[in-house]
């Protein structure tokens, strides 16, 4: 229960900081983004993210300072699908079984998280999406599939100026970068045909640095003197 709490503490000063020292420009799209609007109205609408400008084609790298740990965060936010879709990543999986009525986007999103050290240059995110029946779409193989092909993943990002609003819409609405620290994620199944339409699975892709330069030894100090005075109790006795 004690190393339960300790650990909550730890995490909340981990993520304290790392929210303090975002900077702009830790995910980049690698191998030939190409550009795509979601559909905000015909036959096959985007039901989460209608009408936001953003890019498949493209697979996405961590971009952070070599050596440096850092938290890479999926949400799953909504989507419209028949199928059931995963999204699988070492820390966990996030499905969405919402189906094709609304309300499409879920009222208690959950998350999933994992740490990640950079080298410096371009390291593939660890993720891939997994559909009973289809094959699996694995980042780093997302980058050879254009318009019109089938189960590719979408990625929007946004920054302070456009920030994500949620439940729907929000961030890229205009412009169009290749880097950021928050992007859209979405998935298109291909299970209605290649609609691009990109709302099987929605959800949000964040990465934060993880330091602990005061917090870390500070906790450490703290566990040396209780250490200290517990041998000094035990020589008291
Ligand atoms: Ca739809
Ligand atoms: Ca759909
Ligand atoms: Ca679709």
């Amino acid at each position: 229960m004690k190393n339960l709490r300790s650990f909550g503490i730890a995490a909340a000063i981990l993520l304290a900081v790392g929210v303090a020292d975002a900077r702009a420009g830790l995910i980049t799209l690698i191998n030939g983004p190409v550009a795509l609007q979601t559909p905000a109205g015909g036959t096959n609408p985007n039901d989460v993210i209608p009408g936001l400008w953003g890019y498949i084609g493209a697979d996405v790298a961590l971009t952070g300072v070599a050596g440096t740990s850092y938290l890479v965060t999926f949400t799953l936010i909504g989507s419209e699908s028949g199928f059931t879709n995963t999204l699988v990543t070492p820390g966990g999986s996030l499905t969405e079984n919402n189906g094709i009525t609304a309300p499409f986007v879920l009222a208690a999103p959950p998350s999933v998280s994992y740490v990640q050290v950079a080298t410096g240059g371009s390291d593939l995110l660890n993720f891939k999406f997994t559909t009973p029946g289809l094959f699996d779409l694995v980042n780093g193989s997302n980058g050879g599939f254009a318009i019109g092909d089938p189960r590719t993943f979408y990625l929007s990002f946004c920054n302070a100026a456009t920030p994500i609003v949620i439940p729907v819409g929000g961030c890229n609405v205009s412009g169009n970068a290749t880097t950021g620290d928050v992007a859209w994620l979405a998935l298109d199944d291909s299970g209605a045909g290649p609609d691009d339409n990109h709302d099987d699975w929605v959800g949000i892709l964040s990465v934060t640095p993880v330091t602990v330069p005061d917090g870390g030894s500070a906790l450490a100090l703290l566990g040396a003197a209780m250490a200290g005075l517990g041998m000094l109790r035990r020589r008291l006795s």
